[in-house]
């Protein structure tokens, strides 16, 4: 069977913008691949995490995961930093990227901005974990955003590069990335050209996992819109990227294509659409928003699944790692 590696950061905020994209696709991948889904902690602090809070979201992107309907008994749910490996491969790794390869990274260009010089080095060998954390276990498929699809060009490049630097041709496959044609990108709630993010500083940008009934419905009835009326169709949909948004949310939660939720609003105004939409979106993220409280009150119950999936991880990891250190040359391994 195919296998699919993916992560999450545990920076906090989770949002709708992770379950629509992200965890809500995995839990479909679930049947056709076998699955390892990581909380990445050792990603998360490239950029300064308040060691308390990095502890709470770690257990919150798990409680996500499982409340979504990961079933992290079929697959595996671990938190990164449980396996050294992906520590070990990094580095080795950061021995067979390029300097001229990560200079192009766009990411570390956004995410650094202009106090470059400030950022941490982990920031910038970022994509080298990534390809560690895809190749340790030799995974097959990625699910990825756009804003990933570099990374994963870098991870391919890395794979070849290793096999050829070292003669052993296909010992690392070429990871295949998973474009999910249900994986919405969901943006900002009040500015519809960037994606909704855990770090932007407006709390009313983003629809959190953690939000409220009340709170959704406040944040939905402030979001940005415009003066005109709902579209009659796609094309007067253009030029108009949070109209967009709102209804690609509407028709991401309710499961259905974009063209028959403009058909079901066109002509009307914002306020009912927005009531709509709010009701929506508590029906669907309630039942998971209660059971992720439920988890994160249980906290011995998530470290138990991460434990146990970081133990399966490293038994999956273990014998790749020592083919790779003795391919590399080192003694005793
Ligand atoms: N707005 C989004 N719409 C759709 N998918 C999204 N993802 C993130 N934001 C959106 C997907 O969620 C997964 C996990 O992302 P991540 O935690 O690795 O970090 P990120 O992509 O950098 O997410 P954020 O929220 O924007 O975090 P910050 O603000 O810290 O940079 C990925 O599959 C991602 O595509």
């Amino acid at each position: 069977m195919s296998r699919i590696f993916s992560g999450i950061q545990p920076t906090g905020n989770l949002h709708l913008g992770n379950y629509l994209g992200a965890v809500r696709n995995w839990v479909k991948l679930q049947d056709d691949f076998e699955c390892i889904f990581c909380v990445v902690d050792m990603h998360a602090i490239t950029q300064w995490q308040d060691p308390a809070a990095l502890t709470a979201s770690t257990r919150e992107v798990a409680a996500a995961m499982i409340a979504s309907g990961v079933d992290a008994k079929k697959h595996i749910i671990f938190n990164q930093s449980q396996v050294a490996a992906h520590a070990e491969l990094a580095w080795i790794f950061n021995c067979v990227a390029r300097l001229g390869w990560l200079n192009r990274m766009t990411q570390f260009k956004d995410k650094a901005g202009k106090n470059r010089e400030n950022a941490s080095v982990g920031l910038y060998a970022y994509p080298n974990l990534m390809a560690a954390d895809i190749l340790l276990y030799r995974a097959t498929h990625v699910p990825v955003g756009e804003d990933q699809k570099q990374h994963l060009e870098l991870a391919r490049d890395i794979a070849a590069k290793f096999n050829h630097d070292f003669g052993v041709e296909d010992f690392f496959p070429q990871p295949e990335p998973l474009i999910l044609g249900t994986a919405t990108r969901v943006m900002s709630l009040k500015d519809g050209t960037k994606k909704m993010s855990k770090s932007d500083p407006s709390a009313l940008s983003r629809i959190n996992m953690t939000d409220d009934a009340d709170a959704i419905a406040k944040k939905i009835r402030e979001a940005k819109t415009d003066p005109e009326a709902l579209p009659e169709d796609a094309k007067a949909m253009e030029g108009r990227p949070e109209v967009a948004n709102l209804l690609g949310i509407y028709a991401a939660l309710s499961d259905t294509s974009l063209d028959d939720v403009i058909a079901q609003f066109a002509g009307q105004g914002f306020g009912a659409f927005k009531k709509d939409l709010a009701d929506l979106a508590v029906a669907k993220l309630g039942p998971i928003q209660d059971e992720m409280r439920r988890l994160m009150d249980d906290t011995a119950h998530i470290d138990a699944v991460l434990k146990d999936g970081a133990q399966r991880a490293r038994s999956i990891a273990a014998p790749i790692m020592t083919e790779i250190k003795q391919t590399v040359g080192f003694l005793n391994v």
